[in-house]
């Protein structure tokens, strides 16, 4: 047995977090999957889990860690974690809010001008040498078009900083409306849809947002809208996205993430008018180590009965240490 507490990874942890946690803890990189002969002796044994944003942390999981005290996601979306589970098990999760927000505001800004004015489609035309044969095609102004948001909250509110600066007009569609934002509220997806240019996601995933832009959204964003998603693929029926982007019933598409990251489908990398990113919207080095410290503070203080950092809205005020942030 090792002299330091020990503490499970539930997914491939960025070196940041994990260095960070090797510091005090052993941690046990996905040995609930690798070996779950072994794991059945060192469950017991668990006072952390560590994750990330997708990463899979179901009752059943919980319900083998009797003394686990915390689940610390890298990352501030935590769709991944049955929370009400852990709540019932008295373990509280927590997140990285807040500390990724410009990051993954930038690149849903720059997908919009990548989408927009066809960056990437650009640069391989010069690489081609295709440049002396012809100008290239005319692209989209994004200056003064139309922006629509879906999901106003701390990403969506710095995504329309960014999109007034570049004179966009700016809607938004949320579970609630907004006063005080001096932004237009829609109450549907599909509404917003009809009255913008580029329609960008930015909500959690999780079965709330199930498909919350499916093909009657991107019918009414029409085909000289784009769609951006820096969310979570659930929150886009990818099927009826494809379907959009090969009949045009969209002009484009710049997307961070998808339904079976890493994996890609051919049908998407083959269109010629999206623009794909690797599922690295808070991918900076500043950034990753922000969320890093955070998520192993988070960590630390729920093993030593601390006040947590940043617990999710469902756990603030869960156990003595509990502060919210
Ligand atoms: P947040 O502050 O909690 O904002 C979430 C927003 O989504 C809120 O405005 C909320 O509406 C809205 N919303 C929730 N359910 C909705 C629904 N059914 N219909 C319409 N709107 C809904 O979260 P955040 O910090 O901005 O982060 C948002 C999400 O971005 C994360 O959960 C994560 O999934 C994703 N993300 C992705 C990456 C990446 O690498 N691509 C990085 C970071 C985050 P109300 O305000 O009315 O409640
Ligand atoms: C991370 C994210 O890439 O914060 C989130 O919700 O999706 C991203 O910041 C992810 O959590 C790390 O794998």
């Amino acid at each position: 047995m090792s002299s330091k507490p020990d503490v499970l990874a539930v997914a491939k942890l960025h070196p940041f977090y994990q260095t960070a946690l090797a510091s005090l803890y052993t941690v046990h990189d996905r040995t609930h999957v690798t070996d779950p002969d072994a794991f059945a002796d060192l469950a017991p044994r668990i006072v952390g889990v560590a994750g990330t944003g997708e990463a899979s942390v179901p009752s059943s999981l919980l319900s083998q860690l009797p003394n686990a005290k915390v689940v610390s996601v890298f990352g501030v979306g935590y769709d991944g974690v049955d929370v009400p589970a852990a709540i019932a098990h008295g373990i509280p999760v927590t997140h990285t809010p807040d500390v990724l927000t410009d990051d993954v505001a930038d690149l849903a800004m720059g997908l919009v001008l990548s989408v927009g004015r066809a960056i990437p489609q650009a640069d391989q035309f010069v690489r081609a040498g295709r440049w002396p044969a012809g100008p290239i095609a005319l692209a989209r102004k994004v200056s003064g078009a139309r922006m629509g948001i879906v999901g106003l909250g701390r990403i969506g509110k710095a995504i329309a900083q960014r999109a007034k600066a570049f004179g966009m007009s700016i809607a938004y569609t949320a579970r609630s409306e907004k006063p005080d934002s001096g932004f237009i509220f829609y109450p549907t997806a599909a509404a917003l849809a009809a009255e913008v240019d580029f329609l960008v996601a930015i909500t959690p995933g999780g079965a709330g947002t199930l498909h919350l832009i499916n093909a009657e959204v991107l019918q009414a964003l029409g085909p000289r809208g784009f769609l951006i998603n820096v969310a979570r693929a659930s929150v886009v029926d990818e099927t009826a996205l494809i379907a959009a982007l090969q009949n045009g019933t969209i002009a484009g598409a710049g997307l961070d993430v998808f339904a079976n990251e890493p994996q890609v489908p051919e049908a998407l990398w083959s269109l010629p008018n999206v623009v794909l990113t690797p599922h690295m919207a808070s991918a900076t080095t500043e950034t990753r180590q922000a969320m890093a410290d955070l998520a192993f503070a988070n960590m630390q203080a729920g093993i030593n009965g601390q006040p947590l950092r940043s617990p999710v809205p469902e756990c603030i005020g869960m156990g003595a240490g509990s502060q919210g942030h």
